[in-house]
């Protein structure tokens, strides 16, 4: 019943709740992760507007001097995860915030889409105007350093640097140039991993992954977290398309901000004709019908098919035959087509080989993602596909409950359970549809 069930999603937020933010999960995640905080925001926004403020208002507490807001701002007291401040020493960054312990990589930059959200929905609307007034000038700085530092030839792509900065940690897409990765003996610390306290290591990344996760932040720091030495140094570098679509879908979203605030829209614009041509031309191909990611060290396509492929389309980046094209491959049976045995949309096509059904994201169906396919294929007018999506998506939580992630053949949750952004964006799909 989605009544008992809106009540129940509010209740997992609500036990999440830490003051002034929400954690993904007290026991995985008890901190403060970047994306989480503004999928579970884009919750609130339905019901709390006060609450939807403080969520993205709190993240940006640890927005770095350059303008990056770090995935994780860390809660000092809490020690129950790995890695923390300790293992990530931002302190060697002069941007760094000094009162705010924080990691040094970013996430997907949804947080404007977010902000705009929540200012439309509000029903204080002279809060919501004082809100956007807070949040736009960080939200600016970000999207400043993202162009700034992290697009370092001017093409309106930036890159990620690391597989956490992309959200979608042990994606199939990542095998290859995380495989490259030779983790020098006694180079990384002791990998001394918690998240397998929780849940079990089949549904997590391997051991020899986390390895490279943490060797990473090593080069970083041994960078002193200098973008223009990482861009030497980081032997992963890649160009996303579900990064670079969120980060377009924002500029649209802060292009109204400036509008309202009456701020020069002249680089915003600049910073969408940019990327939505690059993008275009440099993440599509025609011979597999898709959106890929670009690994700038291999200089080459990498063409592993993730559900990340349809995201382009919540960025509002194909043109109407390639959003055709698009929606013809989430009609196959390695997308779980409608109608077919399993649920849709799996992170990962079910037909090729590595597809893991349990295993994080290398195939279970994932709510954000969901969501972002679902908005997508509404703008497009794909009606009929959205409403199937979001009925895959309350299905899933009344067999199941509030998973971080859902086998799309059983419907079993996995992962942790009484996750944030579910219990969020479940609330948001079931709201906006009814
Ligand atoms: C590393 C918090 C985060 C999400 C990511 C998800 C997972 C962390 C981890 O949890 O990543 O950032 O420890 O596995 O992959 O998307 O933001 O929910």
């Amino acid at each position: 019943m989605p009544h008992d069930l809106l009540k129940a999603a509010k209740d997992v937020l609500r036990r999440n709740w830490r003051g002034s933010y929400t954690v993904p999960s007290p026991t995985l995640y008890p901190h403060q992760w970047s994306w989480d905080s503004a999928f579970i925001a884009q919750g609130y926004s339905n019901y709390d507007q006060r609450k939807a403020q403080a969520e993205l208002l709190s993240l940006f507490r640890g927005q770095w001097r350059n303008g990056m807001v770090p995935h994780i701002v860390f809660d000092p007291g809490e020690e129950g995860y790995f890695p923390g401040p300790e293992v990530w020493g931002t302190s060697l960054s002069p941007h760094a915030p000094r009162d705010v312990p924080t990691s040094g990589i970013t996430q997907p930059p949804i947080h404007a889409y977010v902000a705009w959200s929540i200012y439309e929905r509000a029903t204080d609307r002279e809060g919501a105007l004082a809100f956007l007034k807070e949040i736009f000038p960080g939200l600016m700085a970000f999207h400043r350093y993202l162009y700034r530092e992290r697009d370092p030839y001017g093409e309106g792509l930036v890159y990620i640097r690391h597989p956490w900065e992309s959200g979608m940690d042990n994606s199939p897409v990542w095998d290859l140039p995380l495989g490259r990765i030779r983790v020098p003996e006694g180079s990384v610390p002791p990998v001394a991993r918690k998240d397998t306290d929780h849940v079990p290591l089949s549904e997590r990344p391997g051991d020899e992954d986390y390895r490279r996760f943490i060797y990473l932040i090593e080069v970083f720091k041994a960078c002193g977290y200098r973008e223009e030495e990482i861009l030497k140094a980081s032997p992963f570098l890649i160009q996303g398309n579900l990064f670079n679509a969120i980060l377009h879908r924002s500029n649209r979203a802060l292009l109204m901000m400036a509008e309202v605030l009456r701020q020069d829209t002249g680089e915003i614009g600049a910073w969408l004709d940019r990327t939505a041509s690059s993008f275009n031309e440099k993440l599509w191909d025609g011979g597999t019908g898709f959106y890929h990611v670009f690994d700038m060290r291999a200089k080459d396509l990498l063409r592993a098919r993730t559900a990340a492929g349809f995201i382009p389309l919540f960025g509002g980046l194909p043109s109407k035959a390639r959003a055709e094209t698009l929606c013809r491959a989430l009609q196959k049976e390695c997308f779980c087509r409608m109608n077919s045995e399993c649920f849709a949309v799996p992170n990962y096509d079910v037909c090729e080989e590595g597809f893991s059904p349990h295993n994080y994201w290398r195939g279970p169906i994932w709510i954000n993602m969901n969501w972002l396919i679902y908005r997508g294929l509404g703008d497009y007018g794909y009606e009929r596909y959205a409403a199937y999506i979001r009925n895959s998506v309350m299905r899933l939580v009344e067999m199941s409950g509030f998973y971080e992630y859902f086998d799309p053949f059983t419907g079993r949750g996995h992962g942790t359970k009484d996750f944030s952004w579910t219990a969020a964006l479940y609330i948001d799909i079931v709201v906006d549809g009814a």
